[in-house]
């Protein structure tokens, strides 16, 4: 079983304007102390992920003040984990299914799952997935035609229902943070309040969560 991180900060492409950009957000979080990033980017555009992703892996390697360094996460692509040397990817429900992405990636490197309702946990609950994402818990901005929300009630749900690491994803902030993790949740995913500032921000939520 792995062992997740109360933290995990989610960096978006769509958020910024630059590579650059994205890369000194994500200098920030690691500097704080992140240890589990996820990089996302739904342009579909393969080289410009390619490209953000090495870039990332420098960077959060070089920078990180972790003993074990930063695990990174590809959002979606198991081809782009590969080929970046990320530790993991993460999918949802309309990627591929959970064992034709462990069949590509092998045991070593983690398989997060996004569920949004108590079947599809269940269901993921069954597949090799190292952790399960359920949500959104909050009403989100941050993704597109996003499921409905779930609350508090559908963690405590997800939690019944798996022993696996639990996520808890969208609508996460330093205010709600501690009552995701008293309904079960083992890490927060955070897109939105993280952005504006992110060391303040991580450090806040470490401080919440602990
Ligand atoms: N999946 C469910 S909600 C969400 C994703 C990717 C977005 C989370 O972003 P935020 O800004 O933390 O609500
Ligand atoms: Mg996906």
């Amino acid at each position: 079983m792995i062992s997740i991180p109360r933290l995990y900060p989610i960096v978006d492409a769509a958020c910024f304007a630059t590579t650059g950009d994205l890369i000194s957000f994500a200098d920030e979080l690691v500097a704080s102390g992140c240890t589990l990033l996820q990089y996302r980017n739904k342009s579909g555009n393969a080289r410009v992920m390619l490209e953000q992703a090495r870039e990332l892996l420098r960077q959060s390697r070089a920078r990180s003040p972790a003993p074990h360094g930063v695990k990174l996460i590809m959002n979606d692509r198991a081809d782009l984990a590969l080929i970046a040397e990320f530790d993991g990817v993460h999918v949802g429900q309309d990627d591929l299914l959970p064992e034709s992405v462990r069949s590509i990636i092998g045991r070593g490197r983690w398989l997060g799952v996004s569920t949004h309702n108590p079947e599809q946990l269940a269901e993921a609950d069954k597949t090799s997935a190292d952790y399960l994402a359920i949500g959104p818990v909050f009403a989100t901005s941050s993704k597109e035609k996003p499921d409905p929300v779930v609350g508090l009630e559908g963690v405590r749900r997800a939690r019944q229902l798996t022993r696996k690491p639990l996520v808890a994803i969208g609508g996460i902030t330093r205010d709600n943070a501690a009552s995701v993790i008293d309904a079960g949740a083992d890490s927060v995913a955070v897109i939105s309040d993280l952005l504006r500032e992110p060391r303040k921000s991580a450090e806040e939520f470490f401080r919440v969560l602990r």
